[in-house]
């Protein structure tokens, strides 16, 4: 594949971990190329893809001669790249109180969505074990409970005052907690709504989370 100019992003943009790269090349105003790969698109498995990324996966992200992947990094590299200390603060500990975030949700919030989204939601192998959706449900709301009590401790953001990219994957993870069908006992939270109508008030988040899709 040959090296583009600028910056450009492979991926779908109706992809969970692709979204948030979109939500914050928005937050940013950078210009940037949209590359279509997966589901649905060019399929991911493609010798051109792999070279890019062996594991097969979007979002990818190439700036000049750069190939990176996984969203977070993606994230963290574009706030860095541009400057945005705002977002990602050079401080260590105000750094580490945005990471920890991005952090929690890659680990405690993945397993969660498979089951709740990709199984109970979509229906999609091997996600779809009875057991796992109704457990990944019951658990999704466990860590929307936790995060309403942060952000009543806390908020109105998540690392504090203002928003920075711990909002980005969180946001997307409490996007999604309102919009599936398949959640029959939502439990009031009203910290986590009051968050995500704070949220929905930003054009990117409307743009590419809260845009119609789950
Ligand atoms: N840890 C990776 C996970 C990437 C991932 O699983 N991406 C999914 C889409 S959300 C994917 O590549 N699916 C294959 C496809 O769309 O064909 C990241 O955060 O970027």
């Amino acid at each position: 594949m040959t090296q583009r100019d600028g910056l450009t992003l492979l991926g779908r943009p109706d992809a969970y971990n692709v979204r948030k790269v979109l939500w914050l090349l928005a937050e940013l105003g950078l210009p940037f190329a949209l590359e279509p790969w997966g589901r649905g698109h060019r399929p991911t498995d493609d010798p051109a893809f792999l070279a890019l990324n062996p594991l097969g996966t979007v979002p990818v992200l190439l700036d000049g001669g750069l190939v990176l992947r996984e969203s977070h990094v993606i994230l963290r590299y574009l706030a860095t790249r541009q400057g945005a200390l705002h977002l990602l603060p050079a401080e260590p500990a105000a750094r580490a109180r945005v990471e920890q975030w991005m952090d929690w949700v890659a680990y405690d919030l993945t397993q969660p969505m498979r089951a709740a989204y990709l199984g109970g939601e979509l229906g999609l192998e091997p996600w779809t074990n009875p057991w796992f959706v109704t457990h990944g449900r019951a658990e999704y709301g466990r860590r929307m409970g936790q995060l309403d009590a942060a952000l009543a401790a806390g908020g109105p953001c998540l690392a504090g005052a203002d928003f920075t990219l711990a909002d980005i994957p969180a946001g997307f993870v409490v996007h999604r907690w309102y919009a599936m069908r398949g959640i029959a006992d939502r439990p009031a939270l009203p910290a986590l709504a009051a968050y995500y109508d704070m949220l929905s008030e930003r054009p990117a988040f409307r743009q590419h989370i809260r845009n119609g899709l789950p």
